[in-house]
């Protein structure tokens, strides 16, 4: 009955007067403190960052002329001839990523040596010149069809930095861009991410080349609206480290400088109200201290990009050194688990397939995970709130309905009330972040020998909280929020007992 509630149409009205429903807010120098924290508390995703944060697992298919040469970064004198994968198969590809609980896939359709994998028409330097399919293959046309087959999402990788086109360093380079960027957004139906990376390095005449990201921005925004345009773009952060682990604090909610009304009103485009800027990857991005000193707040989530080898590329000599399923779990703790998403590169190998050793522990790792989060032991307690409005919505398993707090009420104690004795050591939290990001500080409690101990402490919540802790096993427990920005909305709570 949950979603049929009738709300009086006044109510109605004025909570629409009230609330703010955008990614960013401005913020006024007379801002009082009070109004600062409406604001921070109202700033809520765009539907395309919303989709892209459910997504939770996607994966970067790093693949291209270094896969032939051993490299890492090409040198733009390759031969396309070296491209030659003998028995490549695009949906085996999506298919792994799929079992592997993987939602989302992004290709590296041009390097910074500036391969293309599409028979482009802007350069010869492609697929076209190789001898795959007598240069009638088409790696992202594949890749695409696998997607939309598999249900999986699908999105680009287009290196700005080209050390291979000639005209890269001089203002023709961003029409040789958008011209790249077109075909990529008009020839494979739906693209759900492009990829921005910011290496700006040199091109074959020894100059590096101005960027027009404004330029690019708002074409991927009329041709592909879908799109988040993530890295040096508008909608996502990088999280600051290639490690596969986000920070303990992670708010989605950041202070910008560069965000005032008359930008909003010079792009016309809500869509583009800010341009990324400065360095966001340092350990404290939107504490108290950093927004109450800033021009405008905005809602831009961090993705943690690493890959399941060392190298980006594959390289034979490293079908050892795959990351075990145990440390893809870690990973996935600390990053998915950490308010972020998780972009894991599965590089395929020469033959165009991916390797046997990358399969067998992306199938573990899906194991392990199954394992720890098919039963959520919350559901066998009876859940108890005394400033607490609708805490059963916590075990729906539906993460845009949620749990909140009465009147004004920042903070409140949910206890968990077992029959019998359990045990466990994972707790998963997840805020309805449509109404936006708030709980800035919790702990885990449980009752033993007539007193309450802790179980586990988090700061953020955000999307998702993932937090392991020693088991313990106890009858009672409560989840404190002990500090919020205005009511909490929790959505979901989850107690699982890993084994292994
Ligand atoms: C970086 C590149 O230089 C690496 O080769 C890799 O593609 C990584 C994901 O982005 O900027």
């Amino acid at each position: 009955m949950k979603k049929n509630i009738i709300i009086p149409v006044t109510i109605c009205l004025f909570f629409s007067a009230q609330a703010q429903q955008d990614n960013y807010v401005t913020l006024n120098a007379t801002d009082s403190y009070k109004e600062i924290i409406y604001k921070a508390a109202h700033v809520v995703p765009s539907p395309r960052q919303l989709r892209w944060q459910q997504l939770e697992l996607t994966a970067f298919f790093h693949f291209g002329i270094n896969t032939f040469t051993g490299r890492e970064w090409g040198t733009r004198k390759e031969d396309p001839k070296l491209f030659n994968p003998s028995s490549l198969d695009a949906l085996q590809w999506a298919t792994v990523a799929k079992e592997a609980g993987i939602k989302q896939v992004i290709l590296t359709a041009k390097h910074h040596d500036g391969f293309c994998l599409w028979p482009t028409k802007t350069t010869a330097h492609s697929v076209a010149s190789s001898p795959w399919k007598n240069g009638k293959g088409d790696v992202v046309k594949d890749l695409a069809l696998a997607c939309k087959k598999s249900g999986l999402g699908f999105g680009i990788y287009l290196s700005p930095w080209d050390m291979n086109a000639t005209v890269y360093g001089t203002a023709a380079y961003n029409d040789f861009f958008v011209a790249q960027l077109t075909e990529l957004l008009t020839l494979y139906g739906r693209i759900d991410e492009v990829w921005f990376d910011g290496a700006n390095g040199e091109g074959p005449n020894g100059k590096k080349q101005v960027y027009d990201f404004d330029r690019w921005y708002k074409l991927i925004r009329k041709l592909q609206p879908g799109a988040t345009i993530a890295i040096m773009g508008p909608d996502v952060r990088w999280v600051g480290t290639e490690t596969g682990y986000g920070r303990e604090t992670e708010w989605s909610v950041v202070p910008v400088n560069n965000l005032n009304n008359s930008t909003i009103a010079e792009t016309s485009q809500k869509d583009l109200a800010f341009k990324p800027q400065g360095d966001m990857t340092g350990n404290d991005l939107g504490s108290w201290d950093k927004i109450l000193t800033a021009k405008g707040l905005v809602w831009y989530p961090a993705e943690t990009d690493v890959s399941i080898r060392p190298g980006w590329f594959y390289h034979e000599e490293e079908n050892n050194k795959v990351k075990s399923p145990e440390k893809l779990l870690d990973i996935y703790f600390n990053s998915v688990g950490r308010n972020s998403v998780l972009l894991l590169n599965i590089p395929p190998d020469k033959r165009g397939l991916v390797h046997d050793s990358d399969i067998a522990v992306l199938k573990k790792w899906k194991q392990l995970r199954d394992e720890i989060f098919t039963r959520n032991l919350a559901k066998n307690a009876t859940l108890k709130c005394v400033n607490g409005i609708h805490a059963d919505w916590l075990l729906d398993d539906d993460d845009a309905t949620n749990f909140t707090t009465v009147g004004k009420d920042s903070t409140s104690i949910i206890d968990l009330i077992f029959k019998d004795e359990t045990s466990f050591n994972v707790l998963s939290l997840q805020e309805n972040i449509r109404k936006g990001q708030r709980i800035e500080n919790f702990r885990l409690e449980y009752w033993k020998e007539n007193a309450w101990h802790t179980a586990a402490t988090g700061t953020t919540v955000g999307y998702k909280r993932i937090l392991t802790f020693p088991t313990v096993t106890a009858k009672k427990l409560r989840l404190n929020i002990l500090s919020s920005r205005l009511n909490p909305y929790l959505a979901q709570l989850g107690i699982y007992k890993m084994t292994h």
